[in-house]
């Protein structure tokens, strides 16, 4: 695993409302995850992201484990509900915030990634609509603004929107997220907006702060398969890739949403008028990065009964603890797509990992060993990658730490440090260790070649 070049970027990745807690310090107000996690049966054991890991006021020793962990790069978000707790009323406490973090970040050597929407919209904009009001452009586009021009200079890299399908259709249309409706429509206008706020980011920092800064997007990408080789689990695995990925890639890449997918989608949209003339082009500005976020592929079937005549099927892979495929040659199969269909711009795999049932010893050890086997295979697929000339740029372990997993609550460990929830306490799993190892056998090799 030693194909690393001396450039290639090892980091670990949070989000604001997953770790921070301090919902009710430094000015914060709420988000739709504080709402939506009040609200009876939406996640598991009616946890909330209260206290989660109290990371902000523990944030100087999380830096410290970052720092022992040897990674180049820490990747966060910031909370839009600190920094903007009303409509157009800025915060300056919720700055200092991410001013001390990323000070702190920059004397330990580690390199800030910032997403600026992790998903914690603030309540009053949901108020008022949320994504899918048009206004919510100008909402991110003036949060977006005051954190240029405040953070700039600390960080590495901006990205705009991390995951924009949960965002929208996993929150919108399917109503597993924040806010929970289950309207297709909504969904699909929920993206165009995040869609298009996220060009008119690039643009704000590009050409009208006029920053050097890279910035880029992230997308949540999900290989699909058909069940079989039939026509109908064809068309079902092309629906379901045109759900998942198509409709969030085309355009950003091509500057235009699959033909298919709007056809399918116009039996509940009945009007797509909420897509302005430029809008397509804003969407498609010029990035300096692609981030993804890779997990696991996907096995469908054709379900006659289903909206999008798609249902998961049975697959017979190894699962982690989240009953996610393993699956390592199907990320690789993805980034070749990539590179044929969409884009040569330098590939950030901004989150990969993965949640098992982790037990803590009495002596404090977690020996995690799916999650070790886990992170193994896909850096593995990512040197495989990276010798054939695939332009990967980095990699950053999901998580950090065990933290608050949306709708399963704390019930899902997808860290490599565990936190036991009542004493705050941090400990190194195995799987820490071993990414220890490998980000430390990379820099040795870095001296060697250098
Ligand atoms: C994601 C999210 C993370 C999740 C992770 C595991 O971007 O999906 O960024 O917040 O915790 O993916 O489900």
């Amino acid at each position: 695993m030693s194909n690393f070049s001396k450039e290639f970027i090892f980091g670990t990745a949070t989000s604001s409302y997953q770790i921070e807690g301090g919902f009710d310090q430094g000015g914060r107000s709420l988000s739709i995850w504080d709402t939506f996690s009040e609200t009876p049966g939406k996640v598991v054991n009616g946890d909330n992201g209260r206290m989660a890991c109290d990371h902000y006021n523990r944030y100087k020793e999380d830096i410290q484990l970052i720092k022992e962990l040897g990674v180049d790069s820490y990747r966060f978000s910031i909370a839009w509900p600190r920094i903007f707790p009303e409509e157009g009323v800025y915060n300056e406490e919720g700055m200092d915030f991410y001013r001390s973090l990323l000070d702190e970040l920059l004397k330990a050597g580690i390199k800030p990634v910032v997403t600026l929407y992790h998903w914690d919209l603030p309540m009053w904009a949901y108020n008022k609509g949320g994504w899918i009001n048009r206004d919510s452009v100008n909402w991110f586009l003036e949060f977006a603004e005051v954190c240029f021009r405040e953070l700039d200079r600390y960080v590495d890299s901006w990205i705009t929107h991390n995951e924009p399908w949960c965002a929208s259709f996993l929150s919108y249309h399917l109503g597993h997220h924040a806010p929970g409706h289950r309207n297709i429509e909504e969904g699909v206008k929920a993206a165009h907006h995040i869609l298009l706020s996220h060009g008119k980011a690039v643009e704000l920092l590009k050409t009208d702060l006029n920053s050097q800064t890279p910035i880029g997007i992230t997308l949540n990408l999900t290989p699909v398969y058909a069940k079989t080789t039939s026509v109908n689990d064809q068309l079902a695995a092309n629906n379901a890739d045109g759900y998942t990925n198509r409709w969030f890639l085309d355009p950003i890449f091509k500057g235009s949403y699959p033909h298919d997918m709007m056809n399918l989608f116009s039996s509940y949209v009945h009007d797509y008028s909420f897509i302005q003339e430029g809008d397509m082009a804003s969407i498609a500005v010029e990035c300096d990065f692609f981030g993804i976020n890779y997990y696991n592929r996907s096995l469908v079937e054709y379900a006659s009964n289903e909206n999008f005549l798609f249902i998961g099927s049975h697959s017979d892979y190894e699962k982690t603890g989240m009953g996610w495929d393993v699956s390592p040659n199907e990320f690789k199969e993805l980034i070749y797509r990539l590179r044929m269909d969409y884009t040569n711009l330098p590939i950030f795999i901004t989150e990969n990992g993965s949640a098992y049932d982790d037990v803590l010893e009495e002596d404090g050890s977690v020996h995690d060993k799916g999650r070790t086997d886990y992170l193994e295979k896909h850096i593995q697929a990512v040197s495989e990658l990276q010798q054939e000339g695939m332009n990967i740029g980095g990699y950053f372990l999901w998580s950090l730490l065990d933290n608050f997993e949306w709708a399963f609550g704390y019930e899902k460990r997808f860290g490599i440090f565990y936190v036991d929830f009542t004493t705050q306490q941090r400990y190194w799993k195995d799987s820490a260790k071993r990414y220890k190892e490998i980000v430390a056998s990379r820099s040795v090799h870095k001296e060697a070649v250098q």
